[in-house]
Order: structure tokens, then C-alpha cells, then sequence
């Protein structure tokens, strides 16, 4: 990479062309966006270290979801938290890991904006070196007053369609940072010798057709009918769109999510006969990865109704999430 060229598209200079042509831009937006890529620098260290460092294994806790706990889970939470506190930009924020709402910093309770993040998801993989990742949605804030309403807080309860940004940094062969403040995708990847996001992918799009379709089968005797039928119309065509069909599931949400993004595809995460509203988390997994897949022209779906237009009353309640390609997700919604 030449780093001098003009054709070099830095995470900070990307920031401030999009500043410039949003003459109603203040600032604090880049300033969350800034805070994210620092978050995601130091987990990435963290993550690639975990095996010298001992962060690898359980910590013998589970988190407010019932899960084993992993020492990076930890970590990553403490790292995020710190980074979006700092910012200065949230007046409230909710994390996969705790149980209830983080109220802001001294100061910052007239902040504009909160946010629901997943500091590591797909951390049961951590110890395989499989690709994980923090996934993030942002909203402006609707309450007033300095204090958050810790039952009722409304600001995460405004539907999945009021995110104002939401994005994913993955852990893999590289690191990656992929958001959308609704003006297109953007991927950028970490340049580890210089410690700088580089624009990689501009504009992301889910192809509307993909041949891969990434579910955890094991799950199918629980499967309501419209999914069962979903998965063997595409196994007894043997194909997808007249192309040889192809399984593919690594059971790391942002893995999955982000191979469907760049190649198309469906992801299903349904609900089955024990988990009726299925595994996944509405607010810092579903609905982000919803706002992305809209903006690069895909759809995201809970069975018959978009996932962006629930509007939940639980910071974790969970919602089934069928995401990808637009017309297999549509194929997908017609057998409601
Ligand atoms: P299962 C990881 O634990 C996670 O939350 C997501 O990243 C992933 O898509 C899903 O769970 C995998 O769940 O039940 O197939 O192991």
C-alpha cells in the first residue's frame, strides 16, 4: 500500500470528508466513530495475544445471559466501556455483558446519543482461533433530563429503524471495522505496522442472490415449518438460483454475517420449539446487523416481519434474525 497515494482512504481522513459534506455534521458522531477504532485496536491486541497472555479460557463466571464467561469476554467489555465513556458522547450504554443499563460518565448526562454494543460475540470460539467480533448500534437519545430511567430506558426501546449508526469490527486474518452511518457500508481494515483503518471495501452491497445459506442444523428438529421448508427447497433443489447450493456456518455471528455481506447468501438463525424468539440478541445483534444488511440492499427478517421495524421493551431481549441476499430473504418470508 502506498500510503502517500491520494487513492489511500484513512478511517480519520474519511471521517472528515463526510464531515465536510454534511454541513450539518457537529462532530460527535466522528468522535464515536473515533473511539470505536481505538476500542477495536486494543481488543485486536488483546485477541491476538490471548494465547501468550493467558486471556485464553473460561473465568468460571457466567454473564447475565447465563453464558460461560471467557477472560476476553471481560476484557473487551472493560476496553469498550472505558473507550465510549471517554468519548464523552453516550448518556447511557448497554452491553451484552451486563445485566443492566450503564449510566454515562459524571458530565456526560446531557450527551446526545447511547449505545447497545456485543464487545466480543462468538467468544465460545475464542479458544480455536475462529473470527469473532463487537458489534454496535447507535441511537440518539429521546429521554431528557440528566438521569436514564434504569427500568424504562426508553432510549434503546425505539425500534432497530431509529439507529442513526451501527457497524462490526471483526477479529480474523485481519481486523476489520465495518459501519454505516446510513450513507452506504464502509469497510476498513487495520494496518497493523502503521496502527491506521484503511478504506478496503467503499460502499459495500449484498449481492441480491448468493449460493451459500449458513444455519446451525442441528437446531432443525425445532424448527417452525416456514424454515424447515426454507432450508429443503433449497437442499432438494440443489441449488440456489440455478447455482450448486452450499452450506456454510461458523458459528460466530459477525463470521457469518460478514462472509454474507461480501459474498451474498442467507444467514437463519430462527426460532426453535425451546427458544421461540431464538438465540440471538435484538439490540447489539439483530438490529445492527439489520441496519447493515438494509443499507448494502439486503433485508433482514424475524420470519414475517422486518427486524428493523420491532421495536423492543428488553435491553436483551432476543429476536429469530434471517439476514442476507434480498431476494433469498424474501424467498424466505414468502413461506410465512
Ligand atoms: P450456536 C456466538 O455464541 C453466538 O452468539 C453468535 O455469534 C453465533 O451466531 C451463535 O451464537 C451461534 O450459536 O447455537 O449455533 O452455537
Amino acid at each position: 500500500m502506498d500510503f502517500a497515494s491520494p487513492d489511500t482512504v484513512t478511517l480519520s481522513s474519511f471521517i472528515r470528508d463526510e464531515e465536510r459534506k454534511n454541513q450539518s455534521a457537529t462532530g460527535e458522531l466522528s468522535k464515536v466513530l473515533s473511539a470505536i477504532a481505538l476500542g477495536t485496536k486494543v481488543v485486536s491486541q488483546g485477541v491476538n495475544r490471548a494465547g501468550l497472555a493467558s486471556m485464553l479460557g473460561m473465568t468460571g463466571e457466567q454473564n447475565v445471559q447465563g453464558e460461560s464467561v471467557q477472560k476476553l469476554d471481560i476484557f473487551a467489555d472493560q476496553v469498550f466501556d472505558a473507550v465510549l465513556g471517554r468519548s464523552g458522547q453516550f448518556v447511557s450504554m448497554v452491553s451484552e455483558e451486563r445485566e443492566s443499563v450503564i449510566e454515562a460518565a459524571r458530565g456526560d448526562d446531557f450527551s446526545k446519543y447511547v449505545i447497545a454494543f456485543d464487545p466480543l460475540d462468538g467468544s465460545s470460539n475464542i479458544d480455536v482461533n475462529v473470527s469473532i467480533g463487537t458489534i454496535f448500534g447507535i441511537y440518539k437519545r429521546v429521554s431528557s433530563g440528566s438521569k436514564v430511567n434504569k427500568e424504562r430506558p426508553k432510549d434503546f426501546f425505539q425500534g432497530g429503524r431509529k439507529q442513526i449508526a451501527a457497524g462490526y469490527t471483526i477479529y480474523g486474518s485481519s481486523t476489520m471495522f465495518v459501519f454505516s452511518t446510513g450513507q452506504g457500508v464502509q469497510g476498513f481494515t487495520l494496518d497493523p505496522s502503521i496502527g491506521e483503518f484503511i478504506l478496503t471495501n467503499r460502499d459495500m452491497t449484498i449481492p441480491d442472490n448468493g449460493t451459500v445459506y449458513s444455519c446451525n442444523e442441528a437446531n432443525s428438529p425445532g424448527w417452525n415449518d416456514q424454515t424447515k421448508d426454507y432450508v429443503n427447497k433449497l437442499k432438494e433443489k440443489g441449488n440456489c438460483e440455478g447455482e450448486k447450493c452450499s452450506h456454510r456456518y461458523v458459528g460466530s455471528l459477525v463470521a457469518d454475517f460478514h462472509r454474507t455481506m461480501l459474498k451474498g447468501g442467507i444467514f437463519l438463525y430462527p426460532g426453535d420449539k425451546k427458544n421461540t424468539e431464538g438465540k440471538l440478541r435484538y439490540l447489539y445483534e439483530c438490529a445492527p446487523m439489520a441496519f447493515l444488511a438494509e443499507e448494502a440492499g439486503g433485508k433482514a427478517s424475524a420470519g414475517s416481519v422486518d427486524i428493523l421495524d420491532i421495536v423492543p421493551d428488553n435491553i436483551h431481549q432476543r429476536s429469530p434474525l434471517i439476514v442476507g441476499s434480498k431476494k433469498m430473504v424474501e424467498e424466505f418470508v414468502s413461506l410465512a
